[in-house]
């Protein structure tokens, strides 16, 4: 292993994150940018543009524009861009492990919105593991590329991460008080917590992290919007398998909690659109 590739391996085990440069290109970035300029302004939510649907998790982060990889172009090639995936690669697939896209989208975050810290080692889930514990073995559970599209500084409603809470058995104190005994997010934005840290990067520059580490964003105070691209990977194992699609007759006799076990999340397309089959 070359000594970059070996620093890269120490920080990330370290801290949990670490920056890119230049992850895109100025042609990448624009073409990006021209496609949300050119999004209707007043696009609802739940609303489809093509095959990307218009979605917010909660509100308060700001709009998503989800499967943006049905864009086409740029966002075809951002799903095995040179610039990460060799990492995700390097950090996730062993034997057991092939990557998977687990979601990708665009985020426009206008004032006031933010996100509520949220993660941290002490959540016991497949997406947050990092290392198997026995063997010392990399074995990330879910990756995160986000990937800046403008600048973003203080107040733009930056990313902030808590570095080394990946390694963490201690909840993060922000999740003490979270509203509803939540011990995975924070209502409130993520701004000043506890050992956290504003991320702040040039367009073009992303921060990879492991899903693991304590992170948010602080509330964007500033007019205008914060654009980012969201690509995340994980083991196709968090996922699905095979991808064995259930028949609907089995659904139909399924119970609703069994139903749930079989097909976790429904099947999720735009009106009209069938399943299509991809290769084996
Ligand atoms: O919007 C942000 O800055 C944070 C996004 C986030 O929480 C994530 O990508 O998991
Ligand atoms: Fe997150």
């Amino acid at each position: 292993m070359d000594r970059i590739a070996y620093e890269q391996d120490y920080l990330f085990d370290l801290r949990g994150y670490l920056i890119l440069d230049q992850a895109l290109a100025a042609t990448e970035l624009a073409e990006i940018n021209h496609w949300i300029d050119n999004r209707p302004v007043d696009a609802a939510l739940g609303s489809w543009q093509g095959d990307v649907e218009v979605h917010t998790y909660s509100g308060n982060e700001g709009l998503n524009y989800q499967n943006i990889i049905e864009a086409g172009g740029v966002f075809e090639r951002l799903i095995d861009h040179p610039s990460w995936l060799p990492l995700v690669e390097r950090w996730m697939v062993n034997d057991y492990n092939k990557v998977s896209l687990n979601e990708a989208f665009l985020n426009v975050r206008r004032s006031g919105g933010f996100i509520g810290l949220h993660s941290g080692g002490h959540v016991s889930a497949p997406i947050m593991t990092v290392r198997n514990p026995n063997t010392g073995a990399w074995n990330v559970g879910q990756i995160n590329v986000l990937i800046a599209l403008t600048d973003i500084g203080p107040g733009d409603g930056c990313t902030v991460v808590v570095p080394g809470s990946h390694k963490s058995a201690v909840m993060h104190p922000e999740l003490l008080d979270s509203p509803d005994n939540s011990t995975y997010r924070s209502d409130r934005h993520a701004g000043g917590s506890l050992g956290a840290i504003e991320v702040h990067l040039k367009a073009g520059q992303a921060v990879l992290f492991t899903d693991a580490i304590s992170h948010g964003a602080t509330a964007r105070i500033n007019s205008g919007s914060r654009r980012v691209a969201i690509y995340r990977y994980s083991p196709h194992a968090v996922a699905s398998r095979y991808n064995y699609l259930p028949s609907p007759e089995l659904l139909a006799r399924l119970t609703p909690r069994q139903r749930a076990i079989v097909q976790p999340v429904a099947p999720r397309c735009a009106p009209g659109r069938q399943q299509t089959m991809g290769a084996a």
